[in-house]
């Protein structure tokens, strides 16, 4: 489910949140499993981090980079997504990690699914922030077709049920500078990980 706009009040405390969150664990590029190098640089706040390196993709509770436990989560960004989850049905939801990717122009996601998680009847909620992206939304197969989705600044996706483990991803983002974020894109997604 696509919330258009959701996210929009919550934009004001959000900022210096992110700004909080990176001062601790600032944006990186991790390397995949495969060896490549991931043109998204991510961080995360919560009890548990989503993180990538040669052996594999894992939630940890520690920052790699850092050696110090991931950011708390703010409490505006705990809020945001209960009330989006609860907006599209799923009351409750009390997510324990949150990655945030932040895109510059040219930055792409592949096609994946997000199965590191061990609560698959919990949903994901995903934060869209600054340049707009081409989401591609899929099958149960990499290969199934796709259908392209636009997210803009405030959009918040709600995604859960028959369609958690749905292959996705993101265009190459184009360069059309937001005004208040610039020439970059920020989403941050949710997630009961353990
Ligand atoms: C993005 N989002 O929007 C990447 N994954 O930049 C995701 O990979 C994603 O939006 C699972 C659920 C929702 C998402
Ligand atoms: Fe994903």
């Amino acid at each position: 489910m696509v919330l258009r706009g959701f996210a929009l009040p919550y934009v004001p405390d959000l900022m210096p949140a992110i700004a909080g969150i990176e001062t601790t664990s600032p944006f990186r590029h991790m390397v995949t499993p495969g060896g490549f190098t991931m043109s998204v640089a991510l961080t995360n706040c919560g009890a548990l981090g989503w993180t990538t390196d040669r052996r594999g993709y894992r939630y940890t509770t520690v920052d790699p980079d850092t050696g110090k436990p991931w950011p708390v989560m703010p409490e505006v960004f705990f809020r945001l997504a209960n009330e989006a989850a609860a907006e599209a049905g799923f009351d409750d939801f009390e997510p324990d990690a949150c990655l945030l990717n932040r895109y510059l122009p040219g930055s792409r996601l592949a096609l994946h699914q997000d199965k590191n998680e061990q609560a698959y009847e919990t949903p994901i909620v995903s934060v869209s922030l600054g340049m707009r992206a081409t989401f591609l939304f899929g099958g149960h197969a990499r290969t199934a077709p796709t259908i392209k989705v636009p997210l803009h600044h405030g959009d918040v996706v709600v995604w859960g049920g028959a369609d958690r483990l749905r292959y996705h991803g993101v265009m190459p983002i184009k360069d059309a500078p937001h005004a208040l974020l610039g020439s970059q894109r920020i989403n941050f997604t949710f997630r009961k990980a353990a």
